[in-house]
């Protein structure tokens, strides 16, 4: 393995010297450096250069691709990568384009490393925020990463995640890539539509899925679907100083029960707009089961859910209901005002437009004008005019209403364009000159087409299909850099694969998630000169990932250690920390509070004396503010484990149940004396000390 890693190595290398030699003579096939080789697969390489090519098998596209996607050892990614992690509950960090895994953040579920969720108080408090009443969870199923944004371009600062299975979303700060904030989002218990944020981090959106009953809290048999169940529309409003999610100043607009898919936040000329699709506008509850016959009665719900031959896309004015929210037009439910279904259509705030036969994404273009959908059983991709939105609702141009009244906006009248795409089209992502790029599960490829004559290049025809890409296999979601802002890059996209059958070594049945790094550079030009061109697999053998986003690495900028004694929950100084000479324990009944330092190579102190049953307390500050002097503080048998950064303070909180000598030691090998770092924790039997 060691022998493979460094034979790329040396052909990547020595071929970008190389490279830059033979491309320079413009001359590829004869022998340039005049030492006697002749190249044998056309790459323009030489000597053992060509050796090592031949060897391996590579072609020249292989070189070209390892050339494009290469970054040498200790040099950084121009972007990043912010991957949903799927049921792990997690995010991953991943540099792009090398595809190199930096990070795994801990949101939704414990995570030993970190010791997320493990003993120390910041990631048990967090797990607890978003524990559901009576509940604790321990995972989530991420599916849409959202960075925060400011006048539409990512600003580095936070991001945003929802948890699918449960309703609930995360907010973690970029400055330490950790999770600060878990909300349980109110009257919602599945979620899709989200996490999007505004273009300006006014609200992180999150709508419901499958609707719910409605009040939630209340029982209704799913026979009652269209009269009890509801879904919700929630606009979270951010703090703008700390990116944290204020439900005081939140709201939620209430939907038909419908079952509402992924949503988009309009930009520009359609900012202070969102937009969410839906499909099962039929409200089939699915097949009930004849428990006499042992047969369903009735349709599943995948077939009552594609009866109708159109979904509604739903329209919703955002900005106009936070001045219905101001004027108290709304009911309180779950701790939240919302906007009911009758408000929200005399208000003239919602409206519906017809989107082909069971649709999934919905995705705002750069300019905020052109909105595009795709039905998953259709083989085209549908685009909606912004203003032409605008216009038939000045106009009242309708086709009439839906059973809760409200108004369907006249698919002909706003409808600019489709184009073929090809089968199963999911997402579509953007570059900046005018073409959507979209995923077709079904056929394993992506179509780039382009958009309006407004914003497309001279030479090409509006909504026409340019390219395809085949990619490995059945494609979800894609992304392109910078790919939700007012600018796209134009360089790469990913694409995010379900399957990955023979794209890998055997690992048994349970097979990686794929992505595929792909190259759109000059994504102005015609197709046949640019052709997209798969560069890159990478699997993902953690949960599967659904969305990504891709963002210039220099817009972020992390810390490099935690300030002296910070809580990594608030990120201010921690009241408890202390600095080296500052160490403690003092007794108070059956409290035992401990002030604990670490640095290399130890614990102060390194033995600590407790009653079994007492309440143990232990504030432990990593003192160092050397730059990745990590320790870690682990309690054999108490199930205890943290991660302390350089600077970092932890509150470690536990009962000490049961007696006996336990060991603790520094989970990080930090220092040559690591295997030394480690010290007592006694626990002395309660009858010890309990006296005649
Ligand atoms: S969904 Cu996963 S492939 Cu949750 Cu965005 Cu479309
Ligand atoms: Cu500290 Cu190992």
């Amino acid at each position: 393995m060691k022998k493979h890693l460094r034979l790329t190595m040396v052909v990547v290398v020595g071929a970008l010297v190389l490279g830059a030699l033979v491309f320079g003579a413009s001359c590829s096939s004869d022998d340039d450096d005049g030492d006697g080789d002749t190249p044998t697969n056309g790459a323009g390489l030489d000597g053992d250069l060509q050796a090592i090519a031949d060897e391996r098998g590579f072609t020249p596209d292989d070189i070209r691709h390892a050339l494009q996607s290469f970054v040498p050892p200790g040099e950084y990614d121009e972007y990043i990568m912010f991957a949903s992690g799927g049921h792990s509950g997690q995010i991953f960090v991943i540099g792009m384009p090398s595809m190199r895994l930096l990070k795994v953040i801990a949101a939704f579920s414990p995570e030993p490393w970190q010791g997320f969720g493990l003993g120390a108080d910041w990631g048990d408090t967090i797990l607890e925020e978003g524990n559901a009443e009576g509940l604790d969870l321990t995972w989530g199923d991420v599916h849409h990463p959202a960075l925060s944004e400011t006048a539409g371009d990512y600003d580095g600062r936070w991001l945003y995640a929802n948890d699918r299975a449960n309703g609930r979303m995360a907010m973690i700060d970029l400055r330490d890539m950790r999770v600060k904030q878990i909300v349980d989002v109110p009257n919602i218990q599945t979620s899709h539509g989200g996490m999007f944020v505004t273009p300006d981090s006014e609200y992180a959106m999150i709508s419901s899925k499958f609707p719910m009953v409605w009040p939630p809290g209340d029982y209704a048999d799913v026979s009652d679907y269209e009269a009890k169940f509801r879904g919700a529309a929630s606009y979270l409003a951010l703090d703008p100083d700390t990116g944290q999610v204020n439900l005081d100043d939140s709201f939620q607009i209430e939907l038909p029960p419908y079952t509402q898919d992924l949503a988009d936040a309009g930009k520009l000329i359609s900012s202070g707009w969102s937009f969410i699709g839906s499909f099962n506008t039929e409200m089939a509850p699915g097949a009930d089961f004849d428990v006499d016959t042992d047969t369903p009665i009735g349709d599943p719900l995948e077939i009552g859910a594609s009866e109708e031959n159109f979904d509604y896309l739903h329209v919703i004015n955002w900005k106009a209901a936070e001045q219905i929210v101001a004027d108290g037009k709304t009911t309180e439910m779950g701790g939240l005002p919302v906007i009911t279904l009758e408000t929200a259509v005399a208000e003239g705030i919602f409206y519906l437009i017809p989107e082909p036969k069971s649709p999934h994404g919905i995705d705002v273009d750069p300019t905020g004008r052109y909105l595009v959908v795709s039905g998953k059983l259709d083989p085209t991709t549908t685009i909606y005019d912004f203003e032409k939105v605008q216009e038939a609702i000045a106009n009242e141009d309708f086709e009439g209403t839906d059973p809760f009244g409200v108004p369907i906006l006249n698919f002909d009248s706003v409808m600019v364009g489709q184009v073929e795409v090809g089968l199963g089209p999911l997402h579509t992502q953007f570059d900046s000159k005018g073409h959507g790029y979209t995923s077709l599960f079904l056929e394993s490829a992506i179509a780039k087409w382009s958009l309006g004559d407004d914003v497309i290049p001279s030479g090409e025809t509006a909504f026409t299909l340019q390219d395809k890409v085949n990619v490995h296999f059945n494609i979800g979601h894609l992304a392109t850099a910078e790919g939700d802002t007012v600018s796209p890059d134009d360089n790469w996209m990913v694409a995010l694969n379900k399957w990955s059958i023979d794209r890998y070594a055997p690992i048994g049945p349970l097979h990686p998630q794929n992505f595929q790094l792909i190259d759109i550079k000059d994504g102005l030009a015609m197709a046949e000169t640019n052709p997209m061109d798969l560069v890159y697999d990478m699997p993902i053998g953690i949960g599967e990932p659904h969305y990504v986003q891709i963002i210039k690495a220099d817009k972020i900028a992390p810390w490099e250690t935690y300030p002296a004694g910070t809580d990594a929950l608030t990120m201010e100084p921690h009241s408890e920390a202390i600095v080296s000479g500052g160490e403690r324990i003092e007794r108070d009944g059956n409290n035992v509070t401990v002030w604990m330092s670490v640095q290399r190579s130890h614990f102060v102190p390194d033995i600590l004396r407790v009653t079994e049953g007492d309440n143990v307390t232990i504030y432990v500050t990593n003192v160092e503010q050397t730059r990745d002097a990590t320790h870690g503080f682990a309690i054999a048998d108490y199930n205890v484990q943290g991660s302390l950064e350089p600077g970092e303070t932890a509150t470690f909180e536990f009962v000490a149940d049961k007696s006996g000598v336990f060991n603790f030691y520094c989970t990080e090998f930090c220092s040559a004396l690591h295997l030394e770092m480690s010290g007592w924790l006694l626990v002395e039997p309660a009858s010890v000390n309990a006296g005649p």
